[in-house]
């Protein structure tokens, strides 16, 4: 873990523009002219560019994506895309392969292929991997849902898959999305969409961590949503819960924000000032699943303002992680426009990676190593000062 980090975060307008080729005000996305696009050199790379101690992560694309795409599995078919995965990431997140609908398809039967797949090569290539997720109110199974079971068989069914699907993974899994927005906009539980809060009542969250605790007591065990980036309702919401969770010594160690960001809205300013209350409380924080989508033009190409525009949202994003202690995961939701799932989810927005389709590297991509570097020079010269000085 890391122990100093300071970040200025000054994303300086050289590393906005050096990449931008095109001149146009319409122009598409930039050609990379930095280095070349898939350049095998490590300075080159997200995860070198990152202080010792703080992940950069992605979704793996794959197993069940986005349902209806009629492209092959991006994780076990596409070489770049495999390549570049292992190169720039040094934690990887499954996007599906470890819900239930994918790893639970019938009451007796777990099915690992995919998952297990993903974490070997996460193994393989050095990274860490955040598993996601235990508690959900979607992308469960027909029977599980539809299923006419009793309390008490409900109960057994879950405390079975915790200790089942975390006990595989025990000792290889970094951070595990326990609970996944269990709140709505209000800060209410959603008590009518989720299986387990509805039938089992409340207390079955603080159960979800004590299992997940006992079956892996090293792995991180996290509460992640989306809009809970600001001090808000829903954020307040996840506080006071998490307060009141630690108070009764239940094992919550983190509390992330996904951060789909979209261009339509404002960007989360209190972003920062929100993970510093939860660090208070003693958790750790992460950014698990950002993207940056945006309104696309006519074209279909982005404009040169937006993906400026949008580089900087990256960036300030990764800052405000950066500059609270215990933020050490930061993950993108993908890398690739090729396989986001944001145009299918969100009609005539896009362009949400770091990376166009045809993988080449975004102003935002920029923006991020760049202010991983920066944080890595000053994690240095901290370091050599306190050495210095004793
Ligand atoms: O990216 C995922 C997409 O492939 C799935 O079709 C979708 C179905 O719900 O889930 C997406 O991932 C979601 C994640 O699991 C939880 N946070 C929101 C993400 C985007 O919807």
């Amino acid at each position: 873990m890391r122990s100093i980090r300071f970040v200025t975060a000054a994303f300086t307008a050289a590393a906005l523009t050096l990449p931008l080729a095109a001149t146009s005000a319409t122009a598409a996305p930039p050609s990379d002219h930095q280095a070349a696009p898939h350049s095998n050199a490590k300075f080159d790379r997200l995860r070198w560019a990152a202080p010792e101690g703080f992940y950069v992560g992605t979704a793996v694309a794959g197993g069940g994506h986005h349902l209806e795409q009629d492209y092959p599995d991006p994780f076990t078919s596409d070489r770049k895309y495999r390549k570049i995965l292992g190169q720039q990431f040094n934690s990887v997140s499954p996007e599906n392969q470890m819900k239930w609908e994918f790893l639970h398809p019938e009451r007796d039967r777990y099915d690992f292929e995919a998952a297990d797949a993903i974490v070997e090569f996460a193994q393989r290539h050095k990274q860490v991997v955040r598993g996601h997720t235990l508690l959900w109110h979607s992308q469960n199974p027909e029977w599980l849902e539809e299923g006419d079971f009793s309390k008490e068989e409900l109960r057994a069914i879950l405390h079975d898959h915790i200790t089942t699907v975390v006990g595989r993974y025990a000792g290889k899994i970094q951070q595990w999305d326990v609970a996944n927005e269990i709140f709505d906009e209000q800060g209410n539980l959603r008590t009518e969409e989720n299986i387990w809060i509805r039938e089992l009542g409340p207390g079955i969250i603080a159960d979800a961590f004590r299992w997940a605790h006992q079956a892996d007591p090293k792995a991180k065990l996290f509460f992640n949503d989306y809009g809970v980036e600001d001090v808000n309702a829903k954020s307040d919401a996840y506080h006071e819960l998490t307060r009141e969770l630690l108070a009764q010594g239940v094992p919550v160690h983190g509390f992330s924000a996904q951060a789909h960001l979209s261009m339509r809205y404002g960007f989360p300013s209190s972003l920062e000032e929100n993970l510093r209350r939860f660090d208070e409380l003693g958790l750790e924080t992460a950014i698990t699943e950002l993207d940056v989508r945006m309104d696309l033009p006519e074209s279909g190409k982005p404009t040169r303002a937006q993906l400026e525009q949008q580089a900087d949202w990256y960036q300030r994003t990764l800052s405000a992680c950066l500059a609270v202690a215990d933020c050490n995961s930061f993950t993108i939701w993908g890398f690739t426009d090729k396989y986001s799932w944001v145009p299918v989810f969100f009609e005539g927005e896009g362009s949400a990676t770091v990376m166009t389709e045809d993988f080449v590297r975004k102003p935002a991509f920029h923006a991020l190593r760049s202010t991983l570097k920066e944080a890595k020079t000053e994690q240095w010269k901290e370091k050599w000062k306190r050495g210095w000085r004793h």
